[in-house]
């Protein structure tokens, strides 16, 4: 775990060989010990260089080892011993050090960077604190502001920024080993006092205080409810308030009451779940490791619209060369203007410069002929989709994937109209596409690995987070949205207003409530497939009573608002009102006020007090219950991948986990109780029944997220 030899005659090397990031494991620690402890009482060695393996220095602790007893010797004497020693010590930092791999480079008398590594303490995003010494050491080397700045939000730094707050003493475009072995021998004759980072005295800024209540407020507006970034803050005013050694036993204490705190187990489930999520697996046996993407270098997209203008930007910036197409002269200039703008400001801001040679714009299918790929970004009609899939078919090569960037229509309908059903995949981007991480991957019964696997290969180049999903209506997250949306509406009937929904949920740590994202998304677009399924319009049998469709449950008040012309921020009216159309400040509306007044008395509903807690348990036990369906029916492969698309696509708070995740935190019987309580009183909401796989997790004694899938028949996985 730690590779231990003499160099140049007198510099211990000592090479961490944890793969893949060289985390400090307990196993590693043991070595680190054992080898430094070697180091000190060889007379032979003047100085040690510590570097890692495979050109990277360290990702920090073991993140794995968190679920179980600390095994294997403490990070933080560890780590004081290094630093106290008598020999120079040296970091050679390449690729990355991160976290505790940070937290050991500042234990070493000096820092050498390659110039592409990457520095930070990440732990925030885990729920947790630098708490290897790192909340009391980098506010002494760089001072308060900076150290403050890093820590609460784990912003991870270039070596040259490194460089210039203080952190590194050199940077290098050499073997960083090699120079780091060099700068040793150098330093052998040189003092140490100086160079022990927990000996300085912190620069103590005179308005301190100050200073900490304001990062204090960004951050509680930033990250509501987080308690992780609120920690990090009172252990860096320990570092300015107290000597080391009383510091670093407060930095323990703060560790103490997060590290087993629920937000730092949804964040490192997070953390895996995302990595988790690009491991698609057929049941042919195809999956992510053994079926080869293709290289795609050409791409075409069909249609410029929001979603079809952020998907060229996306594919551009990464070096791919795009035709866009549209099918009227003006449509195709205003969306060739928007996207050259887009990739101009993208590009100023990422300080490269636009590459706007890789596009072309074109009024015809016909010059599709060569291209490797094509996404369709049409609007969001089958009709339309099929001719231009049939269309694609006759113009394309036969070897060009064919894709779709549905939200919710059948992709496995649309490769039957074309040639090669087995190159047709669904692309699902979120808006704007440019901006947004998700994608899902929709996987058709005759999608072949090597389609799904370029699409998964090409939405990671994108960097996107790629998930790979079963094709059914709305296929994982517009589907869960569906009864999530619905609660909220019968919530609305039965006495809430939209504010105070938004409230609970956005208090609950959605970046937005249901009603402000339903605005910015845009209300006609829910009417018009409302419209097309007979919910609602003019088909809708007049002898059907208002409030039931297809013998459930139907509330029509998001009709009634539509019918006002009330779409949403665009139209500056919605569910709330706003300075103008495109104006983005939420404002209650009593004109809503009045429309929910009238019709409650219209319909003969007594309205009453709701609770913040009756809020989030319909809404999220209700999501959460669509994705045990969703599980059972093989639409997504596992609980994490669902919760990745929610964790990216639809702001569900990190610090929860994701709506699987939340439900196994909440408890699964606790789950299965209140759903069956919400049933019993809406008899008339399926969505609330609770899905048999629930039931089935609850009889087997609630098992982890992760064992989850052993409860699940595969038979009839979709993926
Ligand atoms: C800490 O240090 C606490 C301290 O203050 C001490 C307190 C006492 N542990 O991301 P990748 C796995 S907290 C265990 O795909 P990349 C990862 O799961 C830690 N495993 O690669 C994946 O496994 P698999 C603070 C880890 O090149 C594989 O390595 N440190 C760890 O895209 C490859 O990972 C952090 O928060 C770990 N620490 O990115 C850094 N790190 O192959 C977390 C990775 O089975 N790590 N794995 O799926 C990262 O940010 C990225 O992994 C990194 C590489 C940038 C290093």
């Amino acid at each position: 775990m730690a590779r231990y030899e003499l160099v140049k005659r007198s510099v211990a090397l000592i090479t961490l060989t944890n793969p893949p990031v060289n985390a400090l494991s307990s196993a590693v620690r043991h070595a680190i010990a054992k080898s430094m402890e070697h180091a000190l009482n060889d007379p032979k060695v003047s100085a040690v260089v510590i570097c890692g393996e495979n050109g990277r220095f360290c990702g920090g602790a073991d993140i794995r080892e968190f679920a179980g007893p600390l095994r294997g010797p403490p990070l933080v004497p560890l780590l004081d011993a290094i630093e106290a020693g008598e020999k120079p010590v040296v970091a050679a930092i390449e690729g990355v050090a991160l976290g505790g791999g940070f937290e050991l480079a500042l234990v070493c008398h000096y820092r050498i960077a390659h110039f592409k590594a990457r520095l930070g303490l990440p732990e925030v995003t885990l729920g947790i604190l630098p708490a290897a010494g790192g909340t009391q050491r980098l506010p002494r080397l760089i001072g308060i502001p900076a150290a403050l700045e890093l820590i609460t939000t784990g912003r991870h730094i270039s070596a040259q920024e490194a460089l210039k707050l203080g952190i590194v003493d050199q940077v290098t475009e050499q073997n960083a080993c090699e120079v780091a072995v060099e700068f040793a021998l150098r330093a052998v004759a040189k003092p140490l006092s100086s160079r022990r980072v927990s000996m300085l005295t912190t620069p103590c800024p005179p308005d301190l205080d100050a200073l900490l209540e304001a990062v204090t407020m960004q951050v509680k507006k930033k990250a509501r409810g987080v308690m992780a970034p609120l920690a990090c803050i009172q252990a860096v005013r320990a570092a300015a308030t107290m000597p080391y050694s009383k510091g670093i036993k407060r930095e323990s204490e703060l560790m103490a009451t997060l590290f087993n705190s629920g937000q730092a187990r949804a964040l490192q489930y997070c953390f895996f779940a995302q990595r988790t999520a690009g491991k698609w697996t057929l049941p042919s046996g195809a999956q992510w490791n053994n079926s080869k993407p293709r290289e795609i270098r050409s791409a075409a997209i069909i249609g410029l619209g929001t979603m079809g203008r952020g998907i060229v930007v996306s594919l551009a910036r990464v070096g791919i060369s795009v035709i866009a197409v549209e099918s009227e002269k003006k449509l195709l200039e205003t969306g060739k203007q928007m996207v050259i703008g887009m990739l101009e400001r993208d590009a100023k801001r990422r300080g490269v410069s636009a590459s706007l040679n890789l596009l072309k714009f074109t009024l015809s299918l016909q010059d599709l002929k060569d291209v490797d790929l094509v996404i369709e970004a049409v609007f969001e009609d089958m009709a339309l989709k099929k001719r231009v899939f049939q269309e694609l078919s006759k113009v394309c090569r036969p070897a060009t994937l064919l894709c779709t960037n549905t939200s919710g229509l059948d992709v496995d309908a649309l490769a039957g109209v074309t040639d090669r059903p087995h190159l047709v995949v669904g692309m699902h981007f979120f808006s704007p596409a440019h901006v947004m991480k998700l994608l899902e991957v929709v996987c058709g019964p005759r999608s072949s690995s090597e389609t799904i696997a370029t699409a998964m290969s090409l939405g990671k180049r994108m960097g996107k987070v790629s998930v790979a999903v079963g094709n059914c209506p709305g296929f994982v997250g517009n589907r869960m949205l569906k009864p999530y949306l619905d609660q909220a509406t019968f919530l609305l009937e039965e006495g809430a207003t939209p504010e105070q929904i938004d409230k609970a949920l956005e208090d609950f740590g959605f970046a937005m409530g249901v009603f402000r994202m339903s605005d910015l998304a845009g209300l006609d677009v829910g009417w018009r497939v409302r419209k097309e399924s007979g919910l609602t319009g003019p088909d809708v049998d007049p002898k059907n009573p208002p409030r039931r469709r297809q013998g459930r449950r139907y509330c029509p008040i998001p009709d009634m608002v539509c019918e006002q012309g009330r779409f949403g921020q665009k139209t500056g009216r919605g569910w709330y009102m706003y300075d103008k159309p495109g104006g983005t400040n939420a404002k209650p509306d009593p004109l809503i006020q009045n429309l929910l007044e009238m019709y409650r008395s219209r319909y003969g509903i007594q309205p009453r007090n709701i609770s913040d807690q009756e809020i989030i348990e319909r809404c999220l036990f209700a999501l959460a219950n669509e994705g045990f369906r969703i599980l059972e029916d093989g639409i997504a492969a596992r609980p994490e991948d669902i919760d990745v698309i929610y964790l990216f696509g639809y702001g569900f708070p990190r610090h929860g986990g994701g709506p699987m995740f939340y439900s196994s935190m909440v408890g699964l019987e606790r789950v299965l109780e209140r759903l069956e309580h919400y049933h019993q009183a809406h008899p008339d909401v399926p969505h609330l029944e609770p899905s048999p796989l629930l039931k089935k997790l609850v009889a087997c004694g609630s098992p982890p997220v992760q064992k989850w899938r052993e409860h699940i028949k595969t038979m009839h996985s979709h993926l």
